[in-house]
């Protein structure tokens, strides 16, 4: 570690001016970001700086510091090998939506989805907040590649913080240390992302305090600098507010990029199907939150001779090849995954996979040292500690684990990934899936008519609301593309950024789009189709339209599986659920088009018209049923 050599004066400020010691030593020599890191010190006022390296004896040091600490437990070495227990403040369990902000130039530019600021505005309040918010603390320099360095869908970035639970999630999460540290020479363009957990040790007059288990702040924020393509993170530890290469980085920022420069950078995960057959095909697919999207990514086919694996199940940035097929990466290296209604059910790939080197975060503790959280098992064990610290029995009437309580983990303990994971080049998509939670209305699969017809059914996704989330159960949210808090641009702008993509590449080379719903519901409340592994069926029929052999028929959303189309021999799905399954209630579509067209204008006149011109050939279509 390189403590820094400047001499604390009084008021906690520095003499580092005229010596920029900060950089003394570091290993790099790209004056960009040796200036940055030395404006950001100054700000910031830490005690040390510290250049990571991403190595197996920086994440021991950090995780052992950490424990010592107070920060994780670690859990017991035979049932949980080299995992820990990290418990966060009650007040920061969940990415801060309204404290998220796209400070761009103009603020027709960020769009109705987003909380504008001023950018000049919102740099004065942060360097308000960032003033001396490290003093007392270290600050880690974390350089970062999202997807493999070097790769040409692949890029850099570099996070200043003053957390190590964010250094060794960083660590997990993306290929971090020397070598992106390396890749970032002279020149080279980067994503700065700074962020603070907000609660320095020492006081502007000197006077300290003592540390706590999960420093944070009250006030918060995730900026966001489109233009300039900077991050800067004040006051949380959390998630999606903190592991800034996410959807920071890999969502808010890199569609901005991604629309500057031609690409499409997505809240999907990947999916590599092998067919019985040995046909490959690849399918990306986005749903909103609570449609089980890591149970898809880890999908273990029921039927005989299919291979499902994984290659992401978060973000998917995917770029048009030298041949116009879109090729996908997943630029993460690892699974930020919400941990309850993960169960040898609902996921035994994810079961195993967390078996040992994981960072849990706000899961229950057992009382032999090991985690727990519902789902995992239909009985809670005895002598729980819930994720506050309190003792828990199934009477104390609230969950022993967060609902939002997660798993950091490598894609390497995965073992369903795929060997294209690494692939700097990434892999072709064959098909793009948009799915829901919908109880109604919306059909188990319908292929698109065509790409723009599909830009359409992702500019339509909504989902009912579930008890983890906020507002009424049962309401129907709109979440366009499941991009609604991730689109770092005007949304109407992305539309048309899909479209324009669309009519650049080689029609033939199009991935086909499809909308799916494992959801339905019958008129007794059951679900219609028995989901997981048996989505297989799904993917059967998917594959075979790519292949040109499944047979369809045409309905007024798309074409759905012609009768016997859809494998569901062996199924305990009766012909009538199966019928329901695919009916189209021309009514009850009357009325979402209306919701539909309401939502649309929303964005205001700059929606592509080629939308609105969906609109009224879905009611065309409808009328003629
Ligand atoms: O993840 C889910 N998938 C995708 C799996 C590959 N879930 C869980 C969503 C919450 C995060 C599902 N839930 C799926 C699904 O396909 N389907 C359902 C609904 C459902 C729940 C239970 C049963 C059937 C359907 N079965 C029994 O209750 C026996
Ligand atoms: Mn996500």
């Amino acid at each position: 570690m390189t403590a820094l050599e400047t001499t604390p004066d009084g008021d906690g400020s520095t003499t580092a001016d005229a010596v920029p010691v900060e950089v003394l030593g570091a290993p790099t020599d790209n004056p960009d970001l040796l200036e940055w890191v030395r404006r950001t010190a100054r700000l910031t006022t830490p005690d040390a700086v510290v250049w990571c390296d991403g190595s197996r004896a920086e994440h021991d040091r950090l995780t052992a510091q950490m424990v010592a600490d107070g920060t994780l437990i670690a859990l017991d070495p035979v049932k949980r090998p080299g995992s820990f227990l990290a418990r966060s403040d009650p007040d920061d369990v969940a990415r801060v939506e309204h404290r998220t902000f796209i400070a761009s130039e103009h603020e027709a530019d960020a769009g109705p989805t987003n909380h504008w600021r001023e950018p000049a505005a919102l740099r004065a309040e942060l360097d308000g907040a960032f003033a001396g918010c490290m003093r007392g603390r270290t600050m880690y320099v974390v350089p970062f590649s999202m997807g493999p360095v070097g790769g040409p869908i692949s890029q850099l970035g570099v996070q200043l913080t003053d957390s190590p639970y964010v250094v060794v999630s960083m660590g997990v999460m993306t290929r971090m240390g020397s070598d992106a540290l390396a890749a970032i020479s002279p020149g080279t363009p980067f994503v700065p992302a700074v962020h603070s957990v907000g609660r320095p040790l020492v006081a502007a007059d000197g006077s300290t305090r003592p540390d706590v288990p999960w420093p944070c702040n009250p006030l918060k924020y995730v900026a966001h600098f489109p233009e300039t393509r900077e991050i800067w993170s004040f006051g949380s530890g959390y998630g999606g507010n903190a592991l800034l290469g996410k959807k920071c980085f890999a969502l808010r920022i890199a569609s901005v990029m991604a629309r500057e420069e031609g690409w499409l950078a997505e809240h999907m995960l990947v999916l590599k199907v092998t067919t019985p057959q040995g046909r490959v095909h690849h399918v990306a697919a986005a749903f909103p939150s609570a449609c089980g999207k890591t149970n898809l990514a880890m999908l273990q086919p029921s039927l005989p001779g299919w291979r499902v694996e994984t290659i992401g199940d978060d973000i998917a940035w995917m770029r048009p090849g030298a041949d116009g097929r879109l090729r996908a990466i997943n630029p993460e290296t690892g699974f930020f995954g919400v941990a309850p209604g993960t169960g040898p059910e609902t996921n035994p790939v994810a079961v195993e996979m967390l078996r040992e080197d994981v960072i849990f975060t706000n899961c229950a503790l057992t009382a032999d040292g090991d985690v727990w959280w519902e789902g995992l098992t239909p009985e809670p064990p005895a002598g729980l500690t819930d994720w506050r610290g309190e003792p828990w029995t199934p009477a104390s009437g609230r969950p022993a684990a967060h609902p939002n309580a997660r798993f950091t983990v490598s894609a390497a303990r995965c073992p369903s990934i795929a060997a294209e994971f690494d692939d700097p080049e990434g892999v072709v998509v064959d098909a793009i899936l948009f799915g829901g939670r919908r109880g109604s209305n919306v059909p188990l699969v319908a292929q698109a008519l065509d790409w723009t017809h599909g830009v359409f059914t992702g500019a339509g996704i909504s989902s009912e609301q579930t008890a983890a989330a906020e507002g009424t159960v049962g309401e129907l949210r709109h979440d366009p593309f499941a991009m609604l808090p991730f689109t770092g641009y005007h949304m109407a702008d992305y539309f048309q950024h899909w479209l324009d993509l669309g009519k650049r590449l080689p029609a033939a080379g199009l991935p086909a789009v499809f909308s799916v719903n494992w959801f339905r519901r019958g008129d007794d409340g059951r679900f219609l189709w028995p989901g997981f592994g048996e989505n297989a069926r799904v993917l059967e029929w998917i594959c075979g339209r790519l292949e040109g052999t499944a047979a369809a028929r045409f309905t007024p959303l798309g074409h759905v599986p012609a009768a016997g189309a859809l494998d569901v021999a062996g199924l305990d799905v009766s012909a009538e659920d199966l019928g329901e399954l695919f009916r189209v209630d021309v009514d009850a579509w009357l009325g979402e088009a209306d919701l539909l067209e309401e939502y649309f204008a929303t964005f205001g006149p700059r929606l592509p018209h080629e939308l609105t011109g969906h609109l009224d050939l879905l009611r065309y279509r409808l009328a003629g049923v």
